[in-house]
Order: C-alpha cells, then sequence, then structure tokens
C-alpha cells in the first residue's frame, strides 16, 4: 500500500520521538537524509584537515614519548576521518563525491583548522581545547538519532579523552616548568580559546539549522548550551594551570550557575569559515596535494583488487 508523504513523516516523526535509531535502509525525510550527509562530511573533513596543524609538529616533538602519543594521536583523526565518510556513504553519497567537494572548496570543515600552530605549547592547547570542545559536541552525538552516525561517535569519543588528556598534560608539563615554558602555554591559551568557543557554531539565534535538528534529535543540545559547558569545564583547568583566561568579562554568574563571558568576534568567525581565515588556502592546497601524491597508491590498491576477483572466479569455475 502507498503512503502519503505526511503520513511517512508522521510515522517518522513518532520514531524519532520513542527514542528509537533510524538505521541506512529505514525510510527518511529527504532534508534528514542531506542534512545528515552534511554534518558528517563536514564533521569527516573536519578530522582530516584537523591533521594538518598538529602533523606539522610530529618531526619537532621534543622526546620520543611525546612524538608517539602525537602520532598516535593524528592517526586517531584519520581513522575518525574513515569511520565518518563511511557513514555518510550509507546515506547514498559517494567518497569521491565527498573529497572532491572538499578539494574544490565547496564543503565546510571546522573553523578551528584554519589556524596556525606556531609553537609545541599548541599541541596542547589543541589537545586540551580543541578536543576539548570535540568532546562535549561529539558526546551528545553519541545519542544522534541517526545509528550509524551515534555508533561511529561512541568509539570516537572514547579516543577523543585520550587526546584531551595528552594535551592537558602537555599544559601541566608547561606550566610547571620555566617562565618561558609557562609564557609559552599562557600564548597558546591566548590565541586557541576564542577560536575554540567559535567551534560551537553560531548563537542559537542565527543558527539555520539547529531548530529542525533538535526535532530530529540529531543535536541533543544547541550551540549555545554546549559553548557554555565548555566554558563552565574548563575555567577551572585553567585555574588548576595557572593561566588566565583572555576575556575580561569573563565571571562566574551565581544566580545563573554558569560563567558569564564576553563577546564572541562574530566577523572573525564568518571570516575563517568563508575561506578567509589565517590557514584555509594552506589547507585546501595541502589536502589537494595529498590526494594527487596519492593517486598511484589508489590505482594500485584498485589493480590489486581487480586481479584478487578476477583469482577468485577463476578458482570458483
Ligand atoms: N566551522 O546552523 P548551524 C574535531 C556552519 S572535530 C565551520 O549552527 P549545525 C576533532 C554550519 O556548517 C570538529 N562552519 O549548523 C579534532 C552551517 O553551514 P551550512 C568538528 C561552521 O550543523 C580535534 C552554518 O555554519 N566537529 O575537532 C561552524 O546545526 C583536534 C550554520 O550553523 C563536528 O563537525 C564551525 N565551527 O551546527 C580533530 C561535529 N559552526 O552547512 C583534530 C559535528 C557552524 O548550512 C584535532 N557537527 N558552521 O553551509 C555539529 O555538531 C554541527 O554541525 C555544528 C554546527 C555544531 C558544528
Amino acid at each position: 500500500m502507498e503512503h502519503s508523504i505526511e503520513y511517512l513523516e508522521k510515522q517518522f516523526q513518532d520514531r524519532i520521538d520513542r527514542g528509537e535509531n533510524i538505521e541506512a535502509k529505514d525510510w527518511m525525510p529527504e532534508k534528514y537524509r542531506k542534512t545528515h550527509i552534511r554534518q558528517i562530511s563536514q564533521h569527516a573533513h573536519s578530522e582530516i584537515v584537523g591533521m594538518l596543524p598538529e602533523g606539522n609538529w610530529i618531526t619537532r616533538a621534543p622526546s620520543l614519548r611525546r612524538k608517539v602519543a602525537l602520532l598516535a594521536k593524528v592517526q586517531d583523526e584519520a581513522g575518525h576521518g574513515l569511520y565518518l565518510y563511511s557513514a555518510a556513504e550509507t546515506l547514498g553519497i559517494s567518497r569521491d563525491e565527498l573529497f572532491h567537494q572538499l578539494h574544490t572548496g565547496k564543503a565546510k570543515y571546522s573553523s578551528i583548522f584554519n589556524y596556525p600552530a606556531v609553537t609545541w605549547a599548541d599541541m596542547g592547547a589543541i589537545g586540551w581545547l580543541v578536543d576539548g570542545a570535540a568532546i562535549i559536541n561529539q558526546v551528545m552525538l553519541t545519542r544522534t538519532s541517526y545509528g550509524p552516525y551515534a555508533r561511529a561517535m561512541v568509539r570516537i569519543c572514547k579516543e577523543e579523552s585520550f587526546h584531551q588528556r595528552q594535551g592537558y598534560e602537555i599544559m601541566i608539563t608547561l606550566c610547571n616548568g620555566t617562565e618561558e615554558q609557562k609564557a609559552m602555554a599562557q600564548d597558546a591559551l591566548n590565541r586557541w580559546w576564542w577560536p575554540s568557543l567559535m567551534m560551537f557554531g553560531p548563537t542559537d539565534a542565527e543558527s539555520t539549522h539547529t531548530e529542525q535538528s533538535m526535532k530530529w534529535k540529531i543535536k541533543r543540545k544547541t550551540n549555545d548550551e554546549l559553548r557554555q559547558q565548555f566554558i563552565d569545564i574548563t575555567i577551572p583547568q585553567a585555574e588548576f594551570l595557572g593561566l588566565t583566561v583572555p576575556d575580561p568579562d569573563l565571571k562566574w554568574n551565581e544566580e545563573r550557575g554558569h560563567y558569564d563571558f564576553g563577546e564572541i568576534d562574530w566577523t572573525e568567525f564568518w571570516q575563517v569559515v568563508k575561506g578567509f581565515g589565517p590557514c584555509n588556502k594552506e589547507r585546501l592546497k595541502a589536502r589537494n596535494k595529498a590526494w594527487d601524491n596519492g593517486a598511484w597508491v589508489r590505482e594500485a590498491a584498485l589493480a590489486y583488487s581487480e586481479k584478487q576477483s578476477k583469482e577468485s572466479i577463476r578458482k570458483a569455475v
């Protein structure tokens, strides 16, 4: 029996309201599918582009222990990108198309990765703040309504916790070191603080997708709720380090039970999102170069798999 779109949409919303996961082969509104392709692929691209600022420091890590930990972290990020591309593919888009969108600058990825990592302390600040912000956002996504995305997020969150601790431990070491090292840590916090707050996206009033995404339980919390949660968790961590967050308006608000904080520079945020941040061009260039340099690997892998399938057909007949 044919059902009307209205009927199917009502059934779909009822499933979401009952807390059921939606799976790849289930009926879903076209906009739900497209929203997920958009969000999951932006997330995947963020992981892949996010390898670049840290990759830059692998050869310059100050000890073997730091190098091994950083290598493992960057490798995890590649893995996260791959799970997420796979989750996006379940919605009917090919990986080639997703890469094409990234390489041509059509796809968005997190604004944060368009800032440069200029000192070793930035490895601490990225792990502490960027992974810290990513975790706050991603823990809610383990309960997102689309099954393949939610399941990918469970493992990703476990690894992100290790990343966050890796970064915070670098910050602790620097803050317990020489005056110069502590100054490096403060400088990294000064530069990464505001961009980290921008990771949560525009304010709820300005967010295009939040309302519908909350209804479909794609998002379980709004951009502003998550940003506030991040600030409330992070300030005591900065105090423990003996560092100061670069926000003169930051103040505990007893009545709200939250920190008040200063105005985010939204002009800077949109500039970075639109491709005019400090490193946007460099990041896209690096990804395109990696894609071009990897062509022979993809061709060899394809030739090998064709050879394998011919062999298995030959053996079967
Ligand atoms: N940067 O209506 P909303 C990581 C765009 S992973 C760039 O609020 P939505 C791991 C947004 O796409 C970090 N663009 O959008 C790691 C939309 O544009 P569109 C990434 C942004 O989707 C750590 C427009 O603005 N995490 O860090 C940003 O409901 C260390 C309107 O915004 C994820 O992707 C931004 N910051 O909420 C790796 C998590 N914010 O598409 C290496 C999954 C917003 O209409 C090292 N994503 N925009 O053209 C999400 O939870 C959501 O997509 C939000 C944005 C919360 C990011």
